[in-house]
């Protein structure tokens, strides 16, 4: 990777870096600045038919190495994430905007994948089963399934493509992978990582691109399994279009409403940070950030005199400074979303608490003066064209019509919503959607923490934390709307795989091996 000026990002299909069937290409962008950060090459349904080809192709000799063989591969991989996280953090803030820290904690939750993924390879695999027959072994045997299909979020532009990608072929499959259109540069940079990992040709492709190319994934019937992490649109379109197919498998991590509960025996000081973290960072752009903060009338004044004014003081600015707490959103379509979802709001007749949306570009402390831009290796002209806004924060009556606190943002929009009663009054507000990513509960007791855990419908829930940051090796995913099986950790092993219920007979007694009960003929032996 360099910061050089001309950079033209291309496709890695087959073993060659290629323009792909098409010379048109589309440009990356700074969400800080509006800066351009490189043209690449924008793949067309001809390029990814060239890819699931060469996938197709390669997946015959993949599979035939162990395990292990694999595994050394993405070791080196992991090395190669290791050794350049400052460089390549500092590409993902550049092309997605989130602060330097969070930069490179993306390329972290990276490596962590391929260590989890890898580590796989020397532990057990699969189950041993008893038999009634005691000359019987029966055991599950797992195949890679073939060529897998990974198209990916900006938001996450390193660590989502390593949930799929690490899993997908250490488990011995060939992959395809559409990077977001937003973060084709990272894309970029993992595919020069797996090839000077030593890939071997075909097995692991990249065409970058939009839609188009991410549907051609989806449409190609010799691509086995699709695993997407994005919006809910876009994933429940892939769910319908694979769940008639049989002999296809798709796993899909979608959007959320997320919720955090505070109740009366809340911790404050934990119930802020808790609520601060996951409600701005990332911009409010996880798809586990919160949108709700439902808290208990006992609390409620103390925690919204408290919440209100760190609201006021989170420090959005340049994403490359490390004092920075909350960078841009992605681009401009966000920011609109943003805009009409705290009018929403108003029209809603929430009652408005903090309000920096508007946030004028001219304020933002630029505390990164020897930033090295990769358009020009000057510093930058400044964030005017940036995707900038500041937190949103407001209150309103639970109303279950109320399309505000039910449809994701994907943005520092935040509900305060009262509640009374006890814990299950909470959980009835927090059920309220028809989202089910992540959840938080933030209480000393633990019946109601205990409740929480049993009742409330989501994939992911956490005690006396945030509902982000969650670790590698828990299965990503949600229920509801927001997911169908969870595109990480194990999870990814069986969409990915195939499984055999596999017996052998170490008997010579046809008999005793098969359990026969009777002769097979009248006349007996
Ligand atoms: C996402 O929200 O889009 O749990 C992914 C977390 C991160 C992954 C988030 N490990 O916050």
């Amino acid at each position: 990777m360099s910061h050089e000026h001309e950079r033209t990002g291309r496709h890695y299909v087959d073993g060659e870096w290629t323009a792909g069937a098409d010379e048109e290409t589309f440009e990356s962008e700074n969400p800080a600045t509006g800066e351009t950060l490189g043209a690449f090459h924008r793949g067309t349904p001809a390029d990814v038919e060239r890819a699931v080809d060469a996938a197709a192709e390669a997946f015959e000799e993949w599979r035939e190495l162990s395990y292990i063989d694999r595994a050394e591969v993405l070791w080196d991989v992991y090395h190669e994430l290791r050794d350049r996280t400052d460089e390549l953090g500092e590409v993902v803030t550049m092309e997605c905007g989130k602060e330097i820290s969070e930069g490179r904690a993306d390329v972290v939750e990276a490596y962590h994948m391929v260590e989890w993924a890898a580590g796989n390879a020397r532990h057990p695999h699969g189950d041993v089963v008893p038999s009634e027959i005691a000359a019987k072994d029966s055991y599950m045997r797992r195949k890679p399934r073939g060529v897998v299909g990974c198209i990916t979020p900006w938001n996450f532009p390193v660590a989502i493509p390593f949930w799929h990608l690490a899993v997908a072929l250490v488990e011995g499959n060939t992959v395809v992978w559409k990077p977001a259109e937003q973060t084709p540069w990272c894309g970029q940079i993992v595919a020069e990582m797996m090839v000077d990992a030593g890939v071997p040709d075909g097995v692991f492709n990249v065409v970058q691109g939009f839609g188009d190319a991410g549907n051609a994934i989806v449409e190609d019937e010799r691509v086995d399994t699709v695993l997407f992490t994005g919006s809910a649109e876009v994933g429940h379109g892939i769910g319908d279009e694979l769940g008639g197919q049989p002999g296809r498998e798709v796993a899909l991590e979608m959007g959320g409403k997320n919720g955090i509960v505070v109740t009366e025996h809340a911790d404050m000081d934990l119930a802020i940070h808790a609520a601060v973290m996951s409600s701005f960072k990332t911009t409010g752009q996880r798809c586990v950030s919160s949108e709700r903060l439902i808290v208990h009338s006992d609390v409620y004044e103390e925690f919204r005199l408290r919440f209100v004014d760190l609201a006021e003081q989170v420090a959005v600015g340049d994403p490359l400074d490390e004092s920075t707490f909350m960078g841009p959103v992605v681009d401009e379509s966000q920011v609109e979303k943003f805009h009409r979802y705290n009018d929403l709001a108003r029209e809603e007749g929430a009652d408005v608490l903090v309000d920096r949306a508007e946030l004028d570009p001219e304020e933002i402390p630029d505390g990164h003066e020897d930033r090295a831009t990769a358009a020009d290796g000057e510093r930058s002209a400044g964030f005017e064209n940036g995707h900038w806004v500041g937190p949103f924060v407001y209150e309103v009556d639970y109303d279950p019509n109320l399309r505000c606190i039910h449809e994701e943002v994907f943005g520092p929009h935040v509900a305060l919503i009262e509640y009374e009663g006890d814990i299950d009054d909470a959980l009835a507000i927090h059920n309220d959607t028809k989202y089910g990513l992540a959840a938080a509960i933030i209480s000393e007791d633990y019946r109601q923490i205990n409740r929480f855990r049993d009742r409330a419908e989501v994939g992911l829930a956490y005690a006396n934390l945030p509902c982000i940051g969650a670790e590698v090796q828990l299965p990503f995913g949600g229920v509801k709307k927001s997911g169908k099986g969870a595109p990480s950790a194990r999870e990814v092993i069986e969409a990915v795989t195939e499984r055999t219920a596999w017996t052998l007979n170490n008997s010579t007694d046809v008999r005793m091996a098969q359990g026969l009960s009777a002769d097979i003929t009248t006349e007996g032996d």
